[in-house]
């Protein structure tokens, strides 16, 4: 058998970085409870057993199920395996009670301690960075309504290749990364470009799962950010563009209609800009 030599590498390394990133990564805090391991493994081996009586599964798929998870070890695409066909579930399972805001899922591609302002901010960018311009402009406030000093609003987002800095080689380490802390009027406003759909790498084991079942590879554009504030709950979010390519066919299902923008032509006369305003819920 001849190994298909990568159409793009920059993609498939992408998904081994969000591997090693992951590693790295402070994991959420909690003891882990041993009634609740037993509990969950056991449903979710008795899960997998009903889909294989349902299908009447052998040994050739059963081989093949092998095979594959051994490649997606192998390839580092854990991380995004799980957070496209998986993540959503837990966040609608941990999110259900939030008033403001509504979050939805962080993906791989996140990296904490970026550079920060003050305010409005034009995130970092290389000269010439292709793509529309634009201003993505508005508040953080309470759950009534009342402005938030000090809020952090922390915006990544891929660049018009679909791909993300420190995750694709070649592009700057806090390319269209960034944060800003709001004043006493609790606004903010980011300048930077409008990302382009991002399409799940097509050489590595997930792009070979969506071949094999004939699914696609495509997420729409989005913006990703955390919103926080003192006192407040953190929210984790994404933001779509209303009409653009994939937004009711999402492959990681992490579209929700109150996270839809609607740009409107700048007023400078460059590009396009949006307001929107998230809600803080008051911390737990
Ligand atoms: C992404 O950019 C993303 O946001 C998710 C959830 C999965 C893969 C790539
Ligand atoms: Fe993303």
């Amino acid at each position: 058998m001849t190994i298909p030599t990568a159409p793009n590498p920059t993609a498939a390394g992408s998904g081994r970085s969000a591997t090693e990133r992951f590693s790295q990564k402070e994991l959420s805090a909690g003891a882990v409870d041993q009634a609740r391991v037993s509990a969950i493994a056991t449903d979710a081996i008795h899960a997998l057993h009903e889909v294989i009586r349902r299908h009447h599964v052998h040994y050739a798929e059963y081989d093949a199920l092998k095979a594959w998870l051994i490649r997606v070890g192998e390839d580092g695409e854990w991380p995004l395996f799980l957070d496209v066909w998986l993540e959503h579930v837990v966040e609608e399972v941990v999110n259900a009670d939030r008033l403001g805001t509504s979050g939805t899922i962080e993906g791989p591609y996140y990296i904490p301690g970026s550079p920060e302002f003050r305010s409005e901010a034009t995130l970092p960018m290389r000269d010439g960075e292709q793509g529309t311009p634009f201003v993505f402009q508005g508040t953080v406030t309470d759950l009534d309504g009342n402005p938030l000093e000090d809020a952090r609003v922390e915006l990544w987002h891929a660049d018009d290749d679909g791909y993300y800095s420190q995750f694709a080689p070649g592009i700057p380490e806090w390319n269209l990364r960034g944060t800003i802390l709001t004043g006493p009027d609790g606004r903010f406003a980011f300048h930077t470009i409008k990302p382009a759909p991002y399409q799940i790498p097509t050489d590595g084991s997930c792009g070979a799962l969506i071949a094999a079942a004939g699914w696609h590879a495509w997420r729409p554009a989005h913006l990703h950010l955390k919103v926080s504030a003192p006192g407040k709950q953190l929210v984790t979010t994404q933001l779509y563009f209303e009409g653009g390519e994939h937004v009711e066919d999402d492959v990681a299902q992490a579209v929700k209609p109150q996270l839809i923008l609607r740009p409107t032509p700048a007023t400078s006369g460059v590009g396009e800009e949006v307001i929107y305003g998230f809600a803080l819920d008051p911390a737990a």
